[in-house]
């Protein structure tokens, strides 16, 4: 085989798949976000990856794991593609077989999706059919090189029976010189000929790559034209009828590098297990409230803002925040008391589980007896005098103060299932992570940070700490492992949320270590022991290296 027919074989494959995935993108614009089979698979490998295999992907990419995600999916698929352009060359049917599997592959994991139906298999079938099309086109169809730069391999000259119809080299002896001397074919076979077939190929793997990224291109668009940003727009949110206390003045120290006592929708962290974004339609959106219940209980959008509706500010907190870290903040959310909800669902008896499930099938598992101790447990609707942002579960979520978001805080919720723990597990438990999620007792220092280089003197040591729904009583910080020293704690609206704290250091010159601990209201102190976030929150205390100059 001469060196140059693989590469334009694979060329020939990666053009196939960019036709079939720009024509998959296209029909998916029409058929659903999620029918989009590069998502479906992504989200597929995002719920199935082993535990370990995620935390390092997120370890490695951070923020930007999704589209790595998306970009590895890409590569791998540009790689598998390529090698069934050559597979393809050597017998047709190989590499049309190869797209079937690959359709099959994206048509199934749409078609397990939440909420799926069959439309979601359209885009992978269509789009493969396409590829195989194109596959054909380039390999053995009107766009073939002609003649392929080839050398017939010993076997496929000997075994000619072997290599079938669809082998190129029983079909066509190229190589001018190693052509067999047939005239017809030699006379097709010039340098000319060759060189007018070659544009040939090239130009309509241009024109191919071009409508591919046009079609592709276009169908993002028209899915994003099918987001719900007009309508969360059009949302104007009522008049809580028991509003927010006020953030007291002094509940944010203004020091510089600490975190803000509310975090604008902006800075709030987002976590979420969806590779897209859910686009949830208010006026089709409903909630269920079903399972272990006497009365059944169906919302719509309107329904619900049609109740009565508190704000309240709430901590929210991530299970996978690392001691120091920053997968908190702190919002004013508006919302129906879903302790209200469940009064008049009237859980039976046994329904110890509250399950939130997204639309997206993601699911968390929140103890009935802290949804209805009396605690504000939300079905929120707004977020700091806003519509929920899409991307923190517009229209509707549950915000509960006290437990970790991945056992209580579900995004674009549509169900409460009234279950046992005894009888689901929600998302995460299978995955390693534990059943019931409080908020441990955490604090952060936000300043000093661990590359500045404070001068000698006094210098402001300050910092968040939080145990929603139990409160912070104190925070000590110590500086090279001697005594603990009381912080001064901020003001805050309730134990609901983080408080701000500070300390005046009175700093020496040379390389010194600063650690915090708080205490929460039951008179619990914060542990030392240092644990990871794997199963149920991050322990230890938060420690910063600082050089003073
Ligand atoms: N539908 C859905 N809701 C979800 C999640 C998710 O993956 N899917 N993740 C949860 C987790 S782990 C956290 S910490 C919070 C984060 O909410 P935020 O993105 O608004 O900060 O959402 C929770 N709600
Ligand atoms: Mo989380």
């Amino acid at each position: 085989m001469s060196s140059t027919t693989p590469r334009y074989a694979a060329l020939a494959g990666v053009t196939a798949a960019a036709a079939a995935i720009g024509t998959a993108e296209l029909v998916a614009a029409l058929t659903g976000p999620r029918s989009s089979p590069l998502v479906a698979v992504g989200g597929l490998v995002v719920d199935t990856v082993p535990e370990p295999v995620k935390q390092f992907g997120i370890a490695l990419f951070g923020r930007y794991d999704k589209i790595a995600l998306l970009v590895g999916t890409a590569l791998l698929l540009g790689g598998f593609a390529a090698l069934l352009g050559v597979l393809a060359l050597r017998r047709l049917l190989i590499g049309l077989a190869g797209i079937a599997a690959f359709a099959a592959l994206g048509a199934a994991a749409a078609l397990t999706r939440a909420g799926a139906d069959a439309a979601d298999a359209l885009p992978s079938l269509i789009g493969a059919a396409v590829g195989g099309l194109t596959l054909w086109a380039f390999v053995a169809g009107p766009l073939e090189l002609d003649p392929w730069p080839w050398s017939p391999p010993a076997t496929a000259s000997t075994a000619g029976a072997d290599t079938g119809p669809a082998d190129p080299a029983a079909r066509q002896p190229t190589d001018p010189v190693e052509a067999r001397p047939t005239g017809p074919v030699v006379a097709r076979t010039t340098g000319s000929v060759a060189a007018e077939s070659r544009r040939r190929f090239l130009r309509g793997v241009g024109a191919v790559f071009g409508i591919a990224a046009a079609g592709g291109v276009a169908g993002r668009w028209l899915a994003g034209q099918r987001g719900v940003s007009a309508a969360r727009d059009a949302v104007t949110l009522p008049a809580p009828v028991s509003a927010a206390r006020p953030v007291p003045p002094g509940a944010d120290l203004g020091t510089p590098n600490l975190a803000g006592y509310v975090t604008s929708n902006k800075a709030f962290y987002r976590i979420d297990t969806a590779l897209v974004v859910p686009q949830v339609d208010p006026q089709t959106w409903r909630l269920r409230i079903h399972g272990r219940v006497r009365n059944p209980i169906t919302l719509s959008y309107a329904d619900l803002l049609a109740r009565p509706m508190v704000e309240r500010y709430v901590t929210l907190a991530c299970v996978s925040n690392e001691v120091g870290g920053d997968l908190i903040g702190n919002a004013r959310w508006l919302g129906v008391p879903i302790r209200e909800l469940l009064d008049e669902a009237e859980p039976l008896d046994g329904a110890d589980q509250v399950v939130g499930r997204s639309v997206d099938g993601w699911t968390c598992g929140t103890p009935t007896a802290v949804l209805r101790d009396g605690r504000d447990a939300l079905l929120a609707v707004g977020m700091n005098g806003e519509p929920l942002p899409v991307a923190h579960g517009f229209p509707v979520r549950m915000v509960v103060p006290g437990l970790y978001g991945y056992v209580s805080a579900c995004k674009w919720v549509t169900e409460l299932e009234l279950t046992s723990f005894a009888d689901f597990d929600a998302y995460w438990v299978p995955r390693g992570w534990s059943a019931q999620g409080p908020v441990k007792t955490q604090s952060r220092i936000d300043t000093p940070r661990p590359r500045n280089r404070p001068g000698a003197g006094p210098v402001v040591v300050a910092g968040v700490a939080w145990a929603q729904h139990r409160g912070i009583s104190r925070v000590e910080v110590r500086v090279d492992g001697g005594p603990w020293q009381p912080a001064e704690l901020a003001a805050t609206v309730s134990v609901d949320t983080w408080v701000q704290w500070s300390w005046r250091w009175e700093a020496t010159p040379g390389e010194h270590t600063l650690q915090v601990r708080a205490t929460d209201r039951t008179g619990e102190t914060q542990t030392g022991q240092q644990q990871g976030v794997v199963p149920d929150g991050a322990t230890g205390w938060h420690t910063v290296t600082v050089t003073v100059d």
